[in-house]
């Protein structure tokens, strides 16, 4: 390390740092065509260096696709900036602050459009490690799973030091309603932090999906499992930013409590029998 050589005690690089902890996939599972949507909204500090840490994974067809909604901190320039340095790094700029579901929605469908046959959503504030990345890959392509989640509440997660109680319960309760009122058996049922195979997202219908917030993690697994694709969960250690201000507001809380209502209500046309819509 440069800081050996000039004699000065190292400190570790925490990107570096990531990029080692990932594990190397065998080829050709190496060489998939992974794109991932990272939705920004004033994240000017943190997408430089989650950017780098993505494209020193040894994916070598990696690709991200930044979705900003027009942050009022520039982080849509500095995407762009990004993108001509890199080449596997693109940006979709919006008009303005739509939610995550609706950046998401966008994203996935261009990755879809551009030829991706797999593809990763995250939130870009270092809260979902990307050297998980090649294992949820691995898992999805071992276990002809759908989707695989990286997931707090399975045997090994881990959710962040930080979380205070209330912001704990919180979770825990959203998740707790939101399995009994749909019965769905996925233990981290808000979680953000997943791979998708192409298939299973075209066979969603994305132009249907409305909610935005944690309803969207939900409405999206509810969607996936009454159309009959499998779900894997692999543990994963949740961090809490550290830097910027996370933008999670009452009205997405309230949202939580009353989209699994609507979902439920819609479950035959969501399902896709095409013959009740509840
Ligand atoms: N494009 C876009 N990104 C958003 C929006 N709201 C949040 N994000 C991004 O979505 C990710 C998760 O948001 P965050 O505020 O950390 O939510 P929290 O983790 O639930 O506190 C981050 O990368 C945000 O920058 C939005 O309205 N539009
Ligand atoms: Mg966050």
């Amino acid at each position: 390390m440069v800081s050996e050589v000039l004699g000065r005690k190292a400190t570790p690089d925490p990107v570096i740092d990531r990029a080692a902890k990932a594990i190397a996939l065998p080829s050709p599972w190496c060489d998939a065509r992974v794109t991932v949507v990272l939705p920004t909204y004033n994240e000017a500090e943190n997408l430089p260096i989650i950017v780098r840490a993505l494209l020193d994974l040894p994916l070598t067809e990696l690709r991200i696709l930044v979705v900003d909604d027009n942050s009022p901190d520039g982080t849509g320039e500095l995407a762009d900036r990004l993108a001509g340095e890199h080449e596997r790094v693109e940006v979709v700029h919006r008009k303005g602050k739509e939610g995550l579901g609706r950046a998401y929605v966008d994203g996935m469908t261009r990755a879809l459009d551009a030829g991706a046959d797999f593809v990763v959503q995250m939130d870009a504030d270092l809260s979902h490690p990307p050297e998980y990345i090649p294992q949820l890959l691995g898992t999805l392509l071992a276990t002809g799973a759908g989707v695989v989640i990286g997931s707090r509440y399975v045997t090994g997660g881990v959710l962040a030091q930080e979380w205070g109680r209330h912001r704990k319960l919180l979770s825990a309760w959203a998740n707790f309603y939101v399995q009994r009122l749909l019965s769905i058996r996925i233990r981290d049922v808000t979680a953000g932090f997943k791979i998708w195979r192409a298939e299973t997202l075209r066979d969603l219908d994305l132009t249907e999906v409305n909610s935005n917030g944690y309803s969207f993690q939900v409405e999206m697994n509810y969607r996936t499992v009454l159309r009959g694709h499998k779900v894997v969960e692999v543990p994963i250690r949740f961090e809490e930013r550290q830097i910027g201000a996370s933008k999670m507001s009452i009205a997405v809380q309230w949202e939580s409590a009353l989209v699994p209502l609507r979902l439920r209500r819609r479950r035959r046309r969501i399902g896709g029998d095409g013959h009740n819509s509840g």
